[in-house]
């Protein structure tokens, strides 16, 4: 067996699984320009992303260096941008609330993004960090202690390459082993997070970044080695799926081995992640448009849970701290619908039926109860004819006290669905029939 393949056959810790739904959080200095072109649909990938910013404002003719020259003027880089991320009016404490009243169970912060700085007092970043300077703060030390006193798990972006690390352009070997390795292994033994959320393995070959020694020592680590979960951006001849689980961003799936779409593999847990917007970091220049709906977030999370998937939803604070209010909106609708709906959700499987035929009901399990999930509100007359329903005898929806009418027909399983007003809707958006 190769390293590789005693490391792809590791299982995912299973808290994951469970956890089904968590917060990202992309922040940095590219939080003080707060800027990418816009993008008017919510479902497009790259290119909006302000988290680039340091990189797309020395590209010639890209509309970030247009906006730069235009705002701050060609005297003032990237580096200038630091000072300004002070995080003033930052509360981790209110974060945290925030995180766990949305019914996430877990939270990643980019504890280092492309640019190199960190969120935390890193020996290997001096005064490119959070704590030397802008903020004087450990920003992930505080975030982390306020999320796990909420009772959710703290994890950690990381990225593998520096944009304008001279060491990582002349020799990434040595950077890997002389930088990236003992810094990464600075935060786990710092921090313990859960999640390792890893990036840019792709742009050297595997053996130069020696991530599979890395991850032997991670996997064998006495404090975090039992329930860390990494990702699948690790084993660049592969450009990734070496690792842990496969990440989707903003629904583009990559291909396995045999070819098969990673977000339908059940082979293999995965997770899909995305801002609620069309970018990562916070771009001011975003209206509306380009944000999901609460009818969206609710619908997303539906549909990947039902195929087995993960969501880890991206916020992208403001540089002085704050969660924009339309994001902190979004968290609040999705955590009312899991107080009515997460039974459905949490520790729930994915069922043999993906949707039915009128595809607007997406499906879970726990043991020998199947979750139907509506995605828009039941007619009166139901029939689902999704095999391996019929005789489920006992029909309830979540949130109703009456349980409902059901039985066996011979189009499928019908049952009747009450006709009530708004006011007296259990939740909004989607609508859950458990069967047992
Ligand atoms: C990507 C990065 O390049 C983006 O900036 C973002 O961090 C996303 C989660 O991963 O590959």
């Amino acid at each position: 067996m190769s390293l590789w393949e005693q490391l792809d056959d590791r299982p995912v810790p299973a808290w994951f699984d469970d956890a089904k739904f968590g917060i990202f959080i992309h922040w940095g200095p590219y939080s003080v320009p707060s800027w990418a072109p816009r993008r008017e649909s919510v479902n497009v990938s790259g290119e909006a992303y302000a988290e680039w910013y340091g990189s797309a404002m020395r590209q010639e003719g890209s509309p970030y260096r247009d906006f730069h020259l235009r705002t701050y003027g060609a005297r003032t880089t990237y580096e200038d941008f630091a000072p300004r991320f002070r995080a003033e009016l930052f509360e981790p404490q209110r974060w945290a609330e925030l995180f766990r009243r949305s019914g996430a169970r877990y939270v990643v912060l980019t504890a280092k993004h492309h640019d190199a700085f960190c969120l935390w007092p890193s020996r290997y970043a001096w005064n490119w960090n959070s704590a030397d300077i802008g903020a004087g703060r450990d920003l992930f030390g505080e975030l982390a202690a306020a999320v796990r006193g909420q009772g959710l798990r703290m994890g950690a972006y990381y990225s593998l390459l520096e944009w304008f690390n001279p060491l990582y352009l002349s020799d990434p070997e040595a950077y890997a082993t002389e930088r990236m390795i003992p810094q990464m292994k600075e935060l786990i033994d710092a921090y313990r997070p859960s999640v390792l959320f890893t990036d840019g393995e792709w742009e050297h070959a595997s053996e130069k970044w020696h991530s599979e020694e890395f991850l032997h020592w991670l996997f064998a680590h006495p404090d975090v080695g039992g329930e860390i979960v990494v990702n699948d951006r690790w084993g660049s001849e592969t450009r990734g799926r070496h690792g842990g689980i496969f990440t989707t961003e903003y629904g583009e799936v990559g291909f396995g081995p045999d070819g098969q779409e990673l977000h339908m593999s059940r082979e293999r847990k995965w997770e899909e992640n995305r801002g609620i917007g069309a970018s990562f970091g916070y771009n001011r220049h975003e209206t509306l448009d380009a944000y999901m709906t609460e009818k969206d977030v609710i619908h997303l999370l539906v549909d990947t849970v039902s195929r087995g998937g993960n969501l880890l939803l991206n916020v992208g604070p403001t540089a002085d701290g704050l969660i924009p209010v339309i994001m902190e909106e979004r968290l609040a609708q999705l955590g009312d619908w899991l107080q009515v709906n997460g039974e459905a959700i949490y520790g729930t499987g994915c069922w043999k039926a993906r949707s039915d035929a009128d595809e607007d009901v997406r499906y879970t399990v726990r043991g020998e109860t199947v979750y139907a999930i509506f995605l828009r509100w039941p007619a009166s007359e139901t029939t689902l004819t999704a095999p391996g329903l019929s005789g489920k005898t006992r029909a309830r929806m979540l949130g109703l006290d009456e349980p409902l009418t059901c039985g066996q027909t011979v189009e499928g399983l019908s049952v009747e669905v009450p006709v009530l007003p708004p006011e007296r809707l259990p939740c909004r958006h989607a609508y859950v029939i458990r069967f047992d």
